[in-house]
């Protein structure tokens, strides 16, 4: 099965190292194609960079469409353009922070949010009360860093988001850790070893999930609200 990982932002370094986290967990018949758009906010803090992430992040929708691929990741913590995917595809489309506190719903009964930036926090929150997971969610934390700072080798951004891993587990009495950027994807196993609490990464959870949904021959409905999109013209950029 081929299963396309999109991270929605346009940092090649970022898609890279998604793309790698993908791969490590994905099994013996699972291809992963990891990309990015070709145009759109180098990274994603905020509902307007979101917005226009969406847009970008479903061009690679259609094309994976007209390519036979089989499933999607949408690795991006706010699942920008979920729904709308799910319009376009045939196939699953999972995205992080809906895999990510799903996991951590089976895996503990209650969850911190570890994210980047505190204006972004509203974001998770509201995709846990949509995802019917605030009966789960502890806490939504951020650790007040830029999302680019993950791709930066001098930043202490690990040693911060370890921190503030622990402040959730100590004072949420977190049972799990949900990191809340895909570009954290490379810190959670280490944080898991150091804090000895499950670390949930959207990432690699989001490619098993869509593994298995593929691997059971299921599909997104495409009944009603996820039919795929009415045929119209689109004038000036589609
Ligand atoms: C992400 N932004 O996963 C989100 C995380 C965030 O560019 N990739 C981004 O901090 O909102």
């Amino acid at each position: 099965m081929r299963i396309r990982v999109i991270n929605p932002n346009t940092t090649a370094s970022m898609t890279a190292k998604i793309g790698a986290a993908a791969r490590a967990v994905a099994g013996p018949g699972t291809e992963i194609d990891a990309v990015n758009p070709e145009y759109g906010p180098v990274s994603i803090e905020g509902h307007y960079d979101e917005a226009i992430a969406a847009a970008a992040m479903l061009e690679e929708v259609r094309k994976g469409e007209a390519e036979g691929v089989d499933g999607y990741v949408i690795a991006c913590f706010g699942d920008p353009g979920l729904l709308a995917a799910r319009e376009v595809a045939s196939g699953p489309v999972l995205g992080i922070a809906e895999a990510a506190m799903h996991a951590a719903s089976f895996l503990s009964t209650g969850f911190s949010v570890v994210t980047t930036l505190g204006r972004t926090k509203i974001i998770a929150h509201h995709l846990a009360q949509a995802y019917g997971m605030a009966q789960f969610c502890r806490n939504i934390r951020a650790c007040e860093l830029e999302v680019l700072a993950l791709e930066d080798e001098r930043s202490d951004a690990r040693r911060i988001i370890t921190q503030e891993c622990k402040r959730a587990i100590d004072e949420d009495e977190a049972g799990a850790i949900v990191l809340g950027c895909a570009g954290m994807t490379d810190l959670a196993k280490a944080i898991e070893r150091e804090l000895q609490v499950p670390v949930i990464d959207g990432v690699t959870v989001a490619v098993k999930f869509v593994e298995a949904l593929v691997g059971c021959g299921l599909g997104t409905s495409k009944r009603g609200d996820l039919a795929y999109p009415i045929p119209k013209a689109y004038t000036g950029r589609r």
